[in-house]
């Protein structure tokens, strides 16, 4: 979502470290040049202007200018800036310790509520807590259903009411928990527009009823500045104690994301970042500052790698690997575990240094479906022991992972390679690593 602006700003950057000995006109420059690259990211004007000149004033200081890398002062000076805009830190959820703890979900229609409401029953179930979903929208037609949908396939349970208003089904929904000893409740409202008096006095009535702890605007951040009006409109209006920034995983400029925390106060606390009920993260300021500034990532990407790779299997893997003694079911393993991270380029970007490097090379993940399709032809006495591969054998193998003998070669020789390079490292000589060693790259 953000690429547009992370080159923009590198480009800024570049240029100042270029120049050696900083002026209080070259950061003029650079400033004006960022307030640029924000608004081309559709910052709000305001949050964009405020932002350039609070750098600036900081900048200018004597002891950024006379240090000895004021280019790389100034880069902190952003990345600290964007943090603070973004909130600072982190913001936990309300807790969920006095049963029933309430969460109301609002916002648009088709921002993200319904899936949101699935994936914070997800994250709390993984929490051993108690979740209940209730469907609160019944004017869409098939909103009752969508909602049972998501809450079977992970095993909630879902409260619904026919021929209720959507208040009596809430203050049903809660004393039903309080019966059945339930942790959580979430409601899922139907999406409205903050001009639609009706509808807003709904909602509001449906908070004075159930008091929840935790008031949960979801915006779209694809919808650029509107998502920041809404937000600003719904606070006034609901007093929300959170915003969920939905479609994070988008290409939308990402203007909405850098703007509504300043501009409505309110503390974005979780993103969402894909369709399914696992793409939910909490929101790091921080951490987004670094990723914008192509510095990568690391500690989402080891949270990434704890939350789906065996841990054990993979200090096995090390072992083998050091002692290059690892073979193509290994291979397979690696494989299946880096899939389940989720998409190679957004991994990728979250490497620091590594993201710009591979900015315009393509992660080719049919190339990896293909190495799978390979091995999995292999008989499990070939995987074991890839010497015994021989000309019948690859035919046999081309044919069955529908691929050309040439392509098993192609792995065979990849493997071999990465072999050797264990194994040199392991005897503390690596060497450079070719490009037969990174597969997956192109
Ligand atoms: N890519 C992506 N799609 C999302 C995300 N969140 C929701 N969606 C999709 O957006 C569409 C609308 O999502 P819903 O959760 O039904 O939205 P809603 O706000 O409940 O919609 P209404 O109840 O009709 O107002 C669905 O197709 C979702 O799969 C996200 O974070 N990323
Ligand atoms: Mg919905």
């Amino acid at each position: 979502m953000f690429n547009n602006l992370s080159e923009k700003l590198e480009s800024v950057f570049k240029k100042l470290r270029s120049v050696g000995k900083l002026s209080e006109k070259n950061i003029q420059e650079s400033m004006r040049e960022v307030r640029q690259a924000l608004l081309e990211a559709d910052v709000n004007y305001k949050v964009a202007r405020d932002f350039a000149k609070a750098v600036q004033e900081k900048a200018v200081g004597r002891e950024v200018l006379d240090s000895i890398d004021p280019g790389q002062q100034v880069i902190k000076l952003v990345h600290d800036e964007l943090v603070a805009l973004l909130g600072g830190s982190a913001e936990p959820l309300a807790a969920v310790d006095n049963p029933p703890t309430v969460y109301l979900v609002c916002g648009l229609q088709g921002s993200g509520k319904t899936t949101l409401v699935g994936k914070l029953a997800l994250m709390y179930k993984r929490k051993g807590k108690k979740t209940l979903v209730v469907a609160a929208d019944i004017y869409r037609p098939a909103a009752v259903k969508q909602l049972k949908v998501l809450a079977d396939s992970i095993d909630v349970e879902h409260f619904y009411l026919e021929n209720k208003t959507p208040q009596e089904i809430c203050t049903a929904a809660l004393k039903y928990a309080e019966k059945n000893f339930i942790d959580l409740v979430i409601l899922d409202t139907a999406g409205r527009l903050h001009v639609d008096k009706a509808m807003m006095t709904e909602i509001t009535e449906i908070k004075e009823q159930t008091k929840p702890q935790e008031i949960l605007l979801v915006a779209d951040a694809m919808t650029g500045q509107d998502a920041v009006n809404v937000a600003r409109e719904f606070n006034e209006r609901l007093s929300i104690t959170g915003v969920v920034l939905s479609k994070l995983d988008g290409d939308a400029r990402g203007g909405a994301a850098l703007s509504i925390r300043q501009v409505t106060g309110c503390p974005i606390k979780l993103a969402s970042v894909g369709e399914k009920l696992g793409d939910l993260e909490v929101f790091h300021p921080d951490r987004l500052a670094s990723r914008i500034l192509g510095m990568g990532d690391i500690v989402s990407l080891v949270e990434k790698a704890q939350e789906h790779i065996d841990l054990e299997k993979a200090a096995e893997m090390q072992e083998k690997l050091l002692k290059a003694r690892f073979d193509f079911e290994d291979f397979l393993e690696q494989m299946a575990q880096l899939k389940k991270m989720g998409p190679l380029e957004s991994i990728i970007g979250m490497i620091p240094g590594i993201g710009k490097a591979m900015k315009n090379v393509q992660v080719d993940e049919r190339a990896m479906d293909r190495m799978v399709a390979i091995i999995q032809s292999m008989t499990v006495q070939e995987r074991q022991n890839p010497h015994i591969l021989d000309g019948s054998r690859k035919k046999r193998i081309a044919i069955g992972s529908g691929n050309s003998v040439q392509a098993v070669n192609q792995l065979i020789k990849q493997f071999n390679a990465m072999q050797k390079m264990f194994s040199s490292m392991n005897k503390g000589k690596l060497k450079g690593m070719s490009k037969s060693m990174m597969p997956y790259f192109n």
